[in-house]
């Protein structure tokens, strides 16, 4: 999504002054995922969320993202957590079971928690797709997050009310 799209979007976005968001991200490949941290919170605040309304943990790698989205849902009274993380082929020989490992726990996450968890996992083959799905070339994942959490409080809370 390019940052005219996501600009355009944010004026037709749910109210997000009352939600309360918890970010955790990993540490592993640090300047991508700073990034990807900063265009999430920078996307929230554009949307309205309080600064005092979010929450910002960090983890080591990935594979804690699970344990630290987990703890932070048990503990904290977020209405929505972001897991944020990249994962690079060429890195690891692990990548399949990290991968596989995260994704298919913050799904069960999804299905058993209150809460949504939104999947900010960046899984490539090199760190060259990863830049490009934050510098705009394929998208701004950290903005695209921001507002699938938005829009998944909104989705819960508008079945509550
Ligand atoms: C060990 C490891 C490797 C090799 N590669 C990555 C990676 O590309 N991205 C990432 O977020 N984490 C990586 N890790 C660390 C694991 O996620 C985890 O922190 C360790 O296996 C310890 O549990």
């Amino acid at each position: 999504m390019s940052t005219h799209t996501f600009l355009k979007d944010c004026s037709t976005m749910p109210d997000a002054s009352n939600m309360r968001f918890g970010l955790v991200a990993a540490e592993w490949n640090s300047h991508l995922t700073n990034v990807l941290l900063e265009q999430a919170v920078s996307a929230l605040l554009a949307t309205g969320a309080k600064e005092e309304h979010i929450i910002i943990k960090r983890v080591p790698g990935s594979f804690e993202l699970i344990f630290g989205c987990s703890e932070l849902a048990k503990h904290s009274s977020v209405d929505a957590i972001i897991a944020i993380g990249s994962v690079i082929r060429g890195d690891t020989p692990h990548f399949d079971y990290i991968c596989n490992g995260v994704t298919n726990e913050l799904a069960r996450q999804n299905t058993m928690g209150d809460i949504p968890v939104i999947y900010g996992l960046l899984t490539t083959e090199n760190e060259r797709q990863a830049i490009e799905r934050i510098d705009g070339t394929v998208g701004r994942k950290g903005e695209e997050f921001a507002m699938t959490a938005i829009k998944m409080i909104d989705f819960s809370w508008s079945l509550k009310k």
